[in-house]
Parts: C-alpha cells; structure tokens; sequence
C-alpha cells in the first residue's frame, strides 16, 4: 500500500492519474506537419520568413499515406515504447485535426482526412497510451500576435485556442496525455490558461497536463536535455534523434541506440521518462535510421529492461568513463557502455558488495578494498557493446561518492 496520508486530495488525485506515466519511462514523439514537405526543420516558415500565403499552399499539396500512424505505433510497442504524442497542431497553425474553428486542417485540405484520428487508432490498437502535443503559439492565426496588443484580438485568439483545446478533448475518446506548447505571446493569465485546463479536466478526468500552458499542472518536460524534476515530481525529457523535430534529412546526424540507452539510463535513475522523436517523411515514414536504431534499443530492452523500467529508485551517484548505475532497493545495476576487458574497477561505491552478476547471468567474481571495487574474470570483449548491466546486491543504503579531490584509499567520506 502507498502512503498517502501526507497528500492533499489534490496531489492524491494527480498520484493517481499519474500512476502509469512514473512507471512508462520511454515513450514516442511524433512531429508530422506540412513542414514536413520542405524537410528543413518545423521552424522553416518562421527561420525562411516564407509569406503566408505561399506557406498555405503546402496545405494542398500534402498527400500522406493513409495510416501511416499504423507503421509508427507497431514501431513504438516493439521496441518498448508505453506511449505515443503526435504534434495536433504546431506553430504553423495547420491542424491534423477536424476542427470546426478553422478549414485550414486536414481534413478539408490536401490529406482529407483526420490524422489526428487515425493516429489515436493506430496508439490504441497496439495498447499505447495516447498524448496530443498542441501548440498555443500560432503564426497563421490572424490575432496570433495582435492578441498582445488589441483585447478583442485576444478575446478571439483565446476563444479560438481554448475552442481547439475542447475539440481535442471531445472528439477521439478518452486521453492520456495533454502536451502544451509554446505559449509565446500572452501571459498565464491572458490565455487563461487555469480556465482551459479546468475545461480539459472536466472532460477528460484521467489526463494528465504538462508545465506549458504557464502553470506547473502535472509534469515537467526538460527539452534537449535530461535533468530529473525536484520534490518528486513527475516529468519527462523531450529530445530529437538527429537536432530537428520535423523531418530534416539534409540534417542527417542521428543519435544511435548507444546513445538512446545511456538516455534511458539516465531518465531511469531519475525517475522520469524519455519522449524520444521521430520527424516522418510527408508520405508518413519514419527515416530507416531511426527504425533501426529503435529495434537496436528494443532487443536490449527485451534483455535489460528491469534494470531500466523498475530500477528509480533514487541513488546518489558520480560519473565515471565506464559507465553508471540505476537502483532498486539494495539491488543496483552497474550500466556498463564502454568495455574496459576482463577487469572492472569502480571506485566510490560506499555499500559492502554481496555478490555480482551479469544481469540474469553467472556470478562475476570480485574484491572490494574499502571504497575500490573490482571485478575480475569478465569477458574480453564487451557482452553487450550497447551497454552490460552488471547486477550488484549491496548492504545498507547504495551510495556511490567519489568527490572531487584526490583522496587516499583508506581515507574516509
Ligand atoms: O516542437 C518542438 C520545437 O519546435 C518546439 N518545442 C519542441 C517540442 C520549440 N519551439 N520553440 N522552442 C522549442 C524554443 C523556444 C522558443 C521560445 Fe520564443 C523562446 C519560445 C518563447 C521564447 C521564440 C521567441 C519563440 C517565441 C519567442
């Protein structure tokens, strides 16, 4: 049983309907738009300063594949993957939604049809949960910026995002996630935005908001980088594969499954989770190199995944080249990505050694001299050139300090 007995009913109701989010730890970002059809970045329009009306073509000309989200979801759940968000709507305005509020959409321009639709299908069949990225920042929308300087330019503007916000969260069934953002021009107070999401909470219950509409709701969302939120709140670092959200080829250095383990490594000892993103091409695929990294991730993930999924429990920690820990309870799991051959030493671990496997292994032998731990007899050649979890039961309250300065082995703290 949880102790809930400190809670607020408040903070009780955000636990519950935070449960799944604090235990899904990977899940999939989609940025799909008529950016897409330029392949230089989402903010194409905006970095080019293309004329509205030359952008608004790109509205016609879209022609994705029907379904496409299919591929993306069966993708997603193979490799480990608990959750989807799709962009609804970015800073270009267009929206892969039916929205009554504008005809600058989906499904009465080049697609016609709701892809904001066939994505909740696709995410649901394959039992993922289900995030609508939304962008409150809007380029096209006539009051855009003129809502900072004119109230009834903002009363429209307002109406009109809190309007697309209802629509959203009436029309594809039941919600998991809200994912605001940019909220560039207008104050937290001008969007209204406690109003808009006491609106979104009436009519979807379960769902859970994050920190972009200016207030902090229920979960943080560290771009570009992976730093775990304080006082135990939820959250989840958003990051690309190569540095676009949108599909850019000519930008063509993607990370590899080495570096989306030691990512989930990271978030898993923080406690958070890794909104990992996928720019598709127009038609709707997602770039080969992802694909294969992803199923790199996912066969590592079929063999490691307890010592990423389970393993946040907190642990004070230093770096070393080698590589680092995740925790659960007294047992701790060495991620080991870069190989040193038949000897591993780690210094600092301030817990007596019980024993050491490889992760659902054979016993690895080893010594330990006050704050010097070394294993011996390991293989030559990395088992796992992604990264070897090392399982190692300890006593006491797992500590991992190095400091800074040089210090003598049998110096203590
Ligand atoms: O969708 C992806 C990016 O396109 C988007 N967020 C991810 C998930 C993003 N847009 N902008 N940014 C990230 C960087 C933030 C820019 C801002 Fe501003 C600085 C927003 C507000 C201040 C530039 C200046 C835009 C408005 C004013």
């Amino acid at each position: 049983m949880e102790n809930t007995g400190n809670l607020t009913m408040e903070q009780q109701d955000r636990e519950r309907r935070l449960r799944w989010f604090r235990q899904a730890r990977f899940g999939m970002f989609i940025h799909w738009g008529l950016y897409s059809q330029l392949g230089r970045h989402e903010w194409v329009m905006n970095r080019e300063r293309i004329p509205a009306a030359e952008y608004e073509k790109l509205a016609d000309s879209w022609k994705p594949r029907p379904h496409a989200a299919r591929e993306w979801a069966k993708l997603a759940k193979e490799v480990g993957m608990r959750y989807m968000v799709m962009t609804t709507k970015h800073h270009e305005g267009f929206c892969l939604f039916d929205s009554q509020l504008t005809d600058y959409n989906a499904v009465k321009r080049g697609p016609g049809r709701d892809l904001v639709a066939e994505y909740v299908e696709a995410a649901r069949s394959e039992g993922l949960r289900v995030g609508f990225y939304y962008s409150m920042m809007d380029w096209r929308h006539p009051d855009g910026v003129q809502c900072k300087r004119d109230e009834a330019a903002r009363r429209r503007f307002v109406d009109y995002i809190h309007g697309q916000v209802r629509e959203l969260c009436t029309n594809y069934g039941k919600l998991d996630i809200m994912w605001y953002d940019v909220s560039w021009p207008l104050d937290v107070d001008e969007w209204e935005s406690a109003k808009m999401n006491a609106m979104v909470r009436q009519l979807q219950p379960d769902i859970i908001i994050n920190d972009r509409s200016q207030l902090p709701e229920d979960f943080g969302t560290p771009e570009q980088h992976i730093t775990p939120a304080k006082d135990g709140r939820a959250w989840e670092a958003c990051m690309t594969f190569n540095e676009s959200w949108g599909y850019t080829p000519i930008d063509a250095k993607f990370k590899t499954a080495w570096d989306v383990v030691s990512m989930l490594r990271q978030v898993a000892a923080g406690g958070g989770n890794l909104l990992l993103n996928i720019g598709p091409s127009p038609e709707g695929d997602a770039p080969p190199i992802c694909v294969e990294e992803l199923q790199k991730v996912g066969a590592w993930l079929q063999r490691y995944g307890p010592a990423i999924y389970e393993a946040t429990d907190p642990m004070e920690q230093e770096w070393q080249i080698t590589g680092a820990f995740t925790r659960k309870g007294d047992r701790v799991y060495f991620h080991c990505n870069r190989w040193p051959g038949s000897e591993l030493a780690i210094g600092g671990l301030r817990n007596r050694v019980l024993s050491a496997h490889l992760f659902n292994g054979p016993a690895v032998r080893f010594t330990q001299q006050s704050d010097r731990l070394v294993l011996t007899g390991l293989p030559t050649e990395a088992p796992d050139p992604l990264a070897t979890v090392i399982e190692l039961q300890v006593e006491g309250e797992p500590r991992h300090v190095l400091g800074t300065g040089y210090r003598l082995l049998d110096e203590d703290t």
